[in-house]
């Protein structure tokens, strides 16, 4: 076996939903807890380019402009997490995309509560915290939000206790 093989990194983004309720430390920590190693962390104002290619797949869809909108509506934390399986475990304590069938133990579950059909008739943003890369789509979307030089190998007591 070669750790090649199961450890990889994966992007996140705390949304202005997070960072505007002071939760970037507590979701931060979850991330921590679970034993993930932080290779890249930083405060980004999002233009309507970057989310066009983050969110390549959402472009032609009703929702989009909402979705450009309210990750506009102020800065985001984007960070770069490594670990085994990164991509599936951290879709995994984010939790389900509608915060309303999101398991409460799942950052989604726990800090929200509102369904996307509300969010929609009501004509609100849809607030869901956190993005985090599909696996097979995380090496793509690093690429677009950081710079190789921004993000840093060290060693971490999680190389040798949580994998
Ligand atoms: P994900 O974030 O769990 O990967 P996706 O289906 O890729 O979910 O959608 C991307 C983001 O677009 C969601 O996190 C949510 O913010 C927003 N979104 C998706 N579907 C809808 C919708 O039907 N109404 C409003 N916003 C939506
Ligand atoms: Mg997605």
């Amino acid at each position: 076996m070669s750790d090649a093989e199961y450890v990889e990194r994966t992007f996140v983004a705390l949304k202005p939903d997070a960072v505007k309720r002071g939760l970037v430390g507590e979701i931060t920590s979850r991330f921590e807890d679970a034993g993930f190693k932080i290779m890249g962390m930083k405060m980004v104002q999002a233009t309507d380019q970057l989310l066009e290619q983050h969110y390549a797949e959402h472009v032609d869809k009703p929702f989009y402009d909402g979705l450009a909108g309210f990750m506009k509506s102020g800065p985001v934390v984007a960070m770069v997490l490594e670990g085994v399986h990164a991509a599936e475990n951290l879709r995994k304590i984010v939790g389900d995309t509608d915060a309303s069938e999101a398991h409460p133990a799942t950052i989604r579950g726990r800090y929200g509560h509102m369904s996307m059909d509300y969010a929609d008739d009501a004509g609100r943003h849809y607030k869901n915290l956190v993005h985090a890369s599909e696996p097979g789509e995380a090496e793509e979307e690093i690429e677009i939000w950081f710079e190789e030089s921004e993000l840093h190998e060290y060693d971490h007591s999680q190389d040798e206790h949580a994998r």
